[in-house]
């Protein structure tokens, strides 16, 4: 469980039943100056704790290959040449890796460590460095409401992953209203009309409708209807699928018109398990759409955390959320010390 801090909405309205279809267009609200919240990392708490120790088990297949290169007597070449190779296999890649090393001989040379024990706690100081600044809050409340278009490949966790942050938004009293923009896949829409009902929010869908036209509807029922947020689901699509890439730059454009300051975020979806495809990810979705943040999902149980540190050291974009499972409370806030303790765990 993450915490939230945020100042409730002034009034706090009933829940609607969801429609099928957006109501018409109520003239624009005047835009009330609520204060900016954030979703922040929370203290160490117990439910955080008891998540860090899935986020360690989910990180095993990482972690167990780092953490046994420091189980031998000596630093030297064979402890750094280990290293490499375990940081290569995790996928972190040849610049974070090469990156990380050089920064691990220089804390070893500076603190004198010469127990490789020791070792292992100045590399996770040199993790947590490395993803500090890609620890970010994501910030609701400044605008009414907050659009937040989801994008990603096919199975990433796109849709799971908004039902999780759903229930989290609606747990700390904000008012959401998802937009189903996967129009294609009758199965798309009912997936996410199922978080929707497990949530108890509304749902803008439209049978075979155009996507751009579903998200100017949520973002215009958004507004009139004074929700905190308006979470757009997207199809998935590869990065190599030109015209599915302009239909997303469609569907910002779109979003733009119902609100000439939406999107505020433009979320990346990323499977854990990637590895370096990842990067690739980042860097095409980031051109075309301008990527605000990301979600690493499926981080319970991948031997490819290390990709993390890639994303930091090429194309660092905040990382706002990670996932570890699949049940509604299965989604967390990024702490990059926390993260770094638990791949070397
Ligand atoms: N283990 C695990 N599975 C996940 C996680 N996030 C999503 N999934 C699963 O990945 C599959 C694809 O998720 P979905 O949200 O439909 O992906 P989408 O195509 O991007 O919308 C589903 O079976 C989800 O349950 C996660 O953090 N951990
Ligand atoms: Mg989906």
């Amino acid at each position: 469980m993450f915490s939230f801090f945020r100042k409730k909405p002034p009034t706090p309205e009933p829940v609607a039943p969801t429609p099928a279809l957006p109501e018409p267009p109520a003239a624009p609200a005047e835009a009330e100056p609520a204060p900016p919240a954030q979703v922040a990392a929370a203290p160490l708490e117990a439910p955080r704790r008891s998540w860090m120790d899935k986020l360690k088990v989910g990180l095993r297949k990482t972690g167990s290959s780092l953490a046994t290169v420091f189980t031998g007597t000596q630093i030297d070449d064979a402890l750094y040449e280990d290293l490499e190779t375990a940081l290569l296999m995790a996928d972190s890649g040849v610049k974070a890796t090469e990156f990380l090393l050089a920064d691990l001989k220089r804390r070893v040379k500076e603190t004198r460590t010469t127990d490789p024990a020791a070792v292992k706690g100045l590399l996770a100081d040199a993790i947590a460095d490395l993803l500090k600044p890609l620890q970010k809050a994501l910030v609701i409340g400044e605008y009414k409401p907050t659009v937040v278009m989801v994008a990603g490949v096919n199975g990433a966790g796109k849709t799971t992953s908004i039902g999780k942050l759903t229930r989290h938004l609606a747990s700390e009293g904000a008012t959401v209203l998802l937009a189903a923009a996967d129009t294609f896949r009758a199965a798309a829409r009912e997936q996410l009309a199922v978080w929707a009902d497990r949530n108890t929010v509304e749902i803008i869908t439209q049978q075979g409708g155009d996507p751009a036209a579903v998200s100017f509807d949520a973002v215009t029922a958004g507004r009139s209807r004074g929700r905190d947020v308006v979470l757009v689901d997207t199809a998935g699509r590869l990065p190599t699928q030109l015209h599915l890439m302009e239909e997303l730059r469609k569907i910002k454009r779109v979003v733009q018109k119902a609100d000439a300051t939406a999107p505020h975020e433009v979320l990346l979806v990323i499977d854990g398990n990637t590895g370096q495809n990842a990067l690739m990810q980042v860097r095409a979705f980031d051109e075309a759409l301008g990527l605000t943040g990301l979600i690493i999902t499926k981080l319970d149980g991948t031997a490819k955390g290390g990709v993390i540190c890639a994303i930091a050291r090429e194309k660092p974009i905040p990382v706002y959320f990670i996932g570890v499972g699949e049940k509604l409370e299965d989604l967390e806030t990024f702490n990059a010390r926390e993260f770094a303790q638990a791949l070397l765990a």
